[in-house]
């Protein structure tokens, strides 16, 4: 395997940091994240999974952004939820990726959420989100695994999540299952 420092992850890290450093908000971002996604494979040294539910292993922190690899075991799936104000970018890594997109809840309705769209994602593919757009799910195909290369601008430390059948939010802090590799402490 390469070393750290040739990692084609870590010099995509390297170039997201001049593009954030450039214009937070530039095509460019997603353009370096499919191009990582569909010629390389080091992200694997990162890619743990769990049995219990889906995995976010952190690949590299800045102040201006996060990027993290998730994990999709057949299965399982994010709650609704959505991005504490950030900007989101899912570049897919193996597998098909589903995002459902609901509604936002308007203040003070109570009932179920209203479903907007779903789309599939493929490796190489990249989807954006942000709190404007919509809340979502993401999930494998049902039957499948996957995982997904996830960029946040700025870091999200929590997000609200949704009931989908009442619209009720509650807060929930978002973890690490491991740091480069290396697995957290539960
Ligand atoms: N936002 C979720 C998380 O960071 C993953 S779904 O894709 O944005 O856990
Ligand atoms: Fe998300």
């Amino acid at each position: 395997m390469n070393t750290a420092s040739t990692l084609h992850l870590d010099q995509l890290v390297s170039a997201l940091e001049s593009e954030f450093a450039r214009d937070a908000r530039g095509k460019g971002v997603a353009k370096l994240l499919a191009n990582y996604a569909s010629a390389h494979e080091d992200w694997r040294a990162f890619a743990l999974a769990a049995p219990e539910a889906y995995t976010r292993n952190l690949v590299a922190r800045a102040e201006s952004f996060e990027l993290i690899v998730l994990c999709w075991q057949e299965g399982q799936q994010s709650p609704v939820h959505n991005h504490a104000g950030q900007q989101c970018w899912m570049a897919i890594l193996e597998g098909e990726i589903e995002e459902i997109q609901f509604e936002e809840p308007r203040a003070g309705h109570a009932g179920p959420l209203k479903r907007t769209s779903t789309r599939t994602c493929a490796r190489g593919k990249v989807a954006y989100i942000d709190d404007d757009i919509a809340l979502h799910v993401v999930r494998p195909v049902p039957g499948t695994a996957g995982c997904s290369l996830h960029l946040y601008s700025r870091p999200i430390e929590t997000c609200g999540i949704y009931d989908p059948d009442t619209g009720v939010v509650s807060q929930r802090t978002l973890r690490y299952h491991s740091v480069r590799g290396v697995p957290s402490a539960s």
